[in-house]
C-alpha cells in the first residue's frame, strides 16, 4: 500500500518554490464589465501574508510597485520600504517584467507599434524595468507580449513585426550583457486578449524565433496553462517540448475552460487531470525553476478570498505532487509502464550505411496490427488515483 503523505508534505514552503505576482493577489476585480470590487492590497502586506503561506518570492511588473508617473525620489523612496519589506520577511523576487500593455501609448504594442517612437519609448521603459528587476535580485525577465499584436490583418506584415520583435530582443540582451547582469529572458505566449491576435501565439512559435536571436543561449521561455488551453492546445506536450530543448526559464500555473475569455482560475481548479500530468512532468523532469502562480481569485471575493485562493494554489500542487509519487509507486502501474518502456526500446532509430539492412527486414505486420496497448486501464488506474480510489 502506498504510504500517506508523510505530516506537512502539504504545507507550502520556501524550498517548494512557490510564487504569486503583486499583479495576482493584488488583482482587484476589474473586468470589462465592472470596476474594481476589492481595495489595492499594500505591497508590504502582500510580501507578508504570501511569506505567512509559505511561498518563496514574489513577482512584478514595474508599475505594479512604482507608479507610471512617479518622481526618481518616490521611485527610491517605494524601493527601500519594498526591500524592507523583503528583508523582514525573507521574500525573493526571482522574476521581474514590464508592462507594456496599460499606458495608452501602447494601444498598438510596444515592441512591434507600427509607430517607430513607441519601439524605442518600449525599450526605454524595459531597460529601466529590468534595473528595477535587477535591483530586487531577478534573476529572469519575462515578456509577455499582451499587445503585440493585431486587430485586424490590415494593419501590420506580419514580417515586419516579427523583425521588429527580434530587434527588441537582440537589443536588450546586448543592453544586459553590458550591464553584466546575470538576467535570462523568458518569452510569455498567448493567443489573443487583449489584441484580437497576438505574436508569439504559442510555445513552438516562441521557441522558433528564439533560434533566430543573436543570443540564443539567453532566452527561454515562460508558458502559461490558461494561454495554451485557450487555443485548444495541450499544455504538457508544448512544456514537455520547452524542457526537452533546454528552454523551460519559467512557468505561470493556472487553471483554465477552453473557449473561454483568459480566466486565470486557482491551479487545478480546472481539467485536474491535465494538471495532474503537468506536475507529473514537472516533478519527473527535474524542473528546477520557479512555480509562479500567474491567477487570481474569483471577482465574488473579498480580501481573505484573495489568502484562501494562494493557499489553496500551493496546496493543490502538493496534494498533486503526492499523488504523482502514488502514481509512481504504484506496482500495477509501473508494471504497464514498464512494458510499455521495454516495447519503446529497441534499437536507436540511426541511420549509417551499415544499418541499412533495415530495408531488408521482415516484421511480423499481423501481430503489430492486432496488439492492444493497455491505455484504458493505465488510465483508468490513473483516474483512480487522482481520485483518491487508489
Ligand atoms: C496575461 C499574462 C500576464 C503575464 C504578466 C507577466 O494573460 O495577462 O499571463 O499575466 O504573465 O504580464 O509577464
Ligand atoms: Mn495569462
Ligand atoms: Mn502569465
Amino acid at each position: 500500500m502506498p504510504q500517506a503523505p508523510a505530516s506537512g508534505a502539504l504545507t507550502p514552503r520556501p524550498e517548494h518554490r512557490f510564487t504569486f505576482g503583486l499583479w495576482t493577489v493584488g488583482n482587484i476585480g476589474r473586468d470589462p464589465f465592472g470596476g474594481p470590487v476589492r481595495a489595492p492590497i499594500p505591497a508590504r502586506r502582500i510580501v507578508e501574508q504570501l511569506a505567512k503561506l509559505g511561498a518563496y518570492g514574489v513577482n512584478l511588473h514595474d508599475n505594479d510597485l512604482i507608479p507610471r508617473d512617479a518622481t526618481a525620489a518616490e521611485r527610491d523612496d517605494i524601493v527601500r520600504d519594498f526591500k524592507a519589506a523583503l528583508a523582514d520577511t525573507g521574500m525573493k523576487v526571482p522574476m521581474a517584467t514590464t508592462n507594456l500593455f496599460g499606458d495608452p501609448v501602447f494601444r498598438d504594442g510596444a515592441f512591434t507599434s507600427n509607430d517607430a517612437r513607441v519601439r524605442a519609448f518600449a525599450l526605454q521603459k524595459t531597460m529601466r524595468a529590468i534595473d528595477l528587476g535587477v535591483e530586487l535580485g531577478a534573476k529572469t525577465y519575462v515578456f509577455w507580449g499582451g499587445r503585440e499584436g493585431t486587430d485586424t490583418a490590415a494593419a501590420k506584415d506580419p514580417r515586419d513585426a516579427i523583425k521588429w520583435f527580434r530587434e527588441a530582443i537582440n537589443y536588450l540582451c546586448e543592453y544586459v550583457r553590458a550591464q553584466k547582469y546575470e538576467l535570462e529572458f523568458a518569452l510569455e505566449p498567448k493567443p489573443n486578449e487583449p489584441r484580437g491576435d497576438i505574436f508569439l501565439p504559442t510555445i513552438g512559435h516562441a521557441l522558433a524565433f528564439i533560434y533566430t536571436l543573436d543570443h540564443p543561449d539567453m532566452v527561454g521561455v515562460n508558458p502559461e496553462v490558461a494561454h495554451d488551453t485557450m487555443a485548444g492546445l495541450e499544455f504538457s506536450h508544448g512544456v514537455g517540448q520547452a524542457i526537452e530543448a533546454g528552454k523551460l526559464f519559467h512557468i505561470d500555473l493556472n487553471a483554465q475552460k477552453p473557449g473561454r475569455f483568459d480566466q486565470d482560475l486557482r491551479f487545478g481548479s480546472e481539467d485536474i487531470k491535465a494538471a495532474f500530468f503537468l506536475v507529473k512532468l514537472l516533478e519527473d523532469s527535474g524542473y528546477s525553476g520557479m512555480l509562479h502562480f500567474d491567477s487570481h481569485a474569483y471577482r465574488t471575493e473579498d480580501e481573505a478570498g484573495v489568502w484562501d485562493f494562494a493557499a489553496g494554489s500551493m496546496r493543490t500542487y502538493l496534494i498533486l505532487k503526492e499523488k504523482v509519487a502514488r502514481f509512481n509507486a504504484d506496482a500495477e502501474i509501473q508494471e504497464l509502464v514498464g512494458a510499455l518502456r521495454k516495447r519503446a526500446g529497441g534499437e536507436a532509430l540511426k541511420f549509417s550505411a551499415a544499418a541499412a539492412g533495415l530495408k531488408e527486414r521482415t516484421f511480423d505486420l499481423h501481430a503489430m496490427r492486432a496488439q492492444g496497448y493497455g491505455y484504458e486501464k493505465l488510465d483508468q488506474l490513473t483516474m483512480e488515483i487522482i481520485l483518491g480510489a487508489r
